[in-house]
């Protein structure tokens, strides 16, 4: 047990979730959660930890100047990872409004909150506080066929979801570059894994192929990401924080380019090579799940291939990814197939919000 204080944002969700996970397993200290629960947080995540003495859960808003205060003064924090966001493109182009406040509006709150906590440490504790920023490949823009995005690639962001994560990544260096607050950050390629909301690609093709419902492909499906074992994000982000350089950016990415129709067929594979759980779980397996892919309209802007250079990390912190592409695969369909509760809940608490008209709020 070491004796950091983690304060949280966006624990709730998919990577934060996975990381609360992993410094409570790995008894880094104390850790509080400040999550808003909007549609993408879920107390079902959290509900393991409920009675962990060394964790702490606050409901509110990054936003909320006074809140962020008080938990800063309160909780005093050795690190602070900063998760929450709004992180859906597609939810950002049918109106980007939640994404211009949190993730642009919450991040600069965080960072004046924090500027000013830092300031009353002393200089042992001054020097050990992290800010540790939690960002996206999505703001270098759309790579052609061959090339990879660097730390010095510059900034293209074609989404209101990318622009958004742009302008606070810019805003967290200029607050270490003007006032000299220690932050770090990280920008990630696609990740996948346990606690992953329905809406993203990967658990949405998982749960329509199960219940043999149709599978969208944007476009021609030739789209290339870079997957990551959310696992394997989590350890690159401690690594950072514990021997990351101050003011730096790291990139994090998975060596693991696939297409979008690649990642949907290999899914299908996991899948088969789980027929056994398919059926236990109640699900009729499929001879050819193939036959569920329906090319849909293509995403306006899409980018066509993100592919990240994570030599940095590598050569300087050590980090890796530990997960191999099918290992990944093969965890995660059987995490879905032992945890469709958990689904069943965040689906659920998801209409509920639809239908009482809170989806366009939070
Ligand atoms: P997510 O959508 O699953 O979770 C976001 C969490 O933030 C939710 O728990 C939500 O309730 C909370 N939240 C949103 N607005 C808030 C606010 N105003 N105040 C407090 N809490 C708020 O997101 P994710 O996929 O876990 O991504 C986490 C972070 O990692 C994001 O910053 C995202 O940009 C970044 N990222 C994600 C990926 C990916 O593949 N998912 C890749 C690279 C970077
Ligand atoms: O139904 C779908 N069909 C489809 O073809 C969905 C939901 C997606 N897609 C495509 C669009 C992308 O090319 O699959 C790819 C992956 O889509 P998403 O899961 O929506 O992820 P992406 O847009 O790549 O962004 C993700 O990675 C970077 C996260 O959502 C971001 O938060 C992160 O910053």
């Amino acid at each position: 047990m070491t004796d950091k204080r983690i304060l949280i944002t966006g624990g709730a969700g998919f990577i934060g979730g996975n990381f609360v996970a992993r410094a409570l397993d790995l008894e880094l200290g104390q850790v509080l959660v400040l999550d808003k629960f909007t549609y993408a947080g879920h107390e079902a995540t959290l509900r393991q930890w409920e009675d962990h003495l060394n964790y702490e859960l606050v409901r509110g808003d990054i936003c909320d100047s006074d809140l962020v205060a008080n938990i800063l003064k309160d909780f005093h924090p050795t690190w602070l990872v900063h998760f929450a966001a709004e992180s859906h493109v597609d939810r950002s182009i049918d109106s980007a409004a939640n994404f211009i406040q949190t993730n642009i509006v919450g991040t600069f709150n965080l960072l004046e909150q924090c500027l000013s906590y830092w300031r009353t440490l002393d200089r042992e504790d001054a020097a050990g506080f992290r800010f540790h920023h939690v960002s996206t490949d999505e703001v270098y823009g759309s790579l052609g066929a061959t090339g990879y995005f660097t730390e010095t690639t510059p900034y293209a962001p074609n989404s209101p979801y990318a622009a958004s994560k742009a302008g606070s990544d810019h805003l967290v260096r200029a607050y270490h570059h003007t006032h000299k607050l220690p932050v770090t950050i990280s920008n990630c390629s696609n990740n996948y894994g346990p606690f992953q909301f329905p809406e993203k690609l990967m658990p949405l093709v998982l749960l329509n192929a199960l219940e043999g419902k149709p599978v969208p492909v944007y476009g021609d499906g030739q789209n290339v990401r870079d997957w990551l074992y959310v696992g394997d994000h989590c350890d690159a982000i401690l690594q950072i924080l514990a021997h990351g350089s101050k003011g730096e950016t790291y990139n994090v990415g998975g060596h693991c380019e696939k297409t979008n129709l690649e990642l949907i067929y290999a899914l299908f594979e996991a899948l088969t090579r789980h027929s056994e759980l398919v059926a236990k779980a109640g699900f009729s397996p499929r001879d050819d799940y193939r036959e569920l892919i329906t090319f849909v309209t293509d995403r306006p802007g899409h980018d066509r291939r993100y592919a990240i250079d994570a030599s940095r990390i590598e050569r300087e912190l050590g980090w890796r990814p530990a997960t191999a592409f099918t290992d990944g695969l093969d965890q995660t369909v059987s995490w879905y197939l032992h945890n469709l509760d958990w689904c069943r809940e965040v689906q659920q608490d998801n209409y509920e919000r639809s239908r009482l008209g809170l989806a366009a709020e939070q």
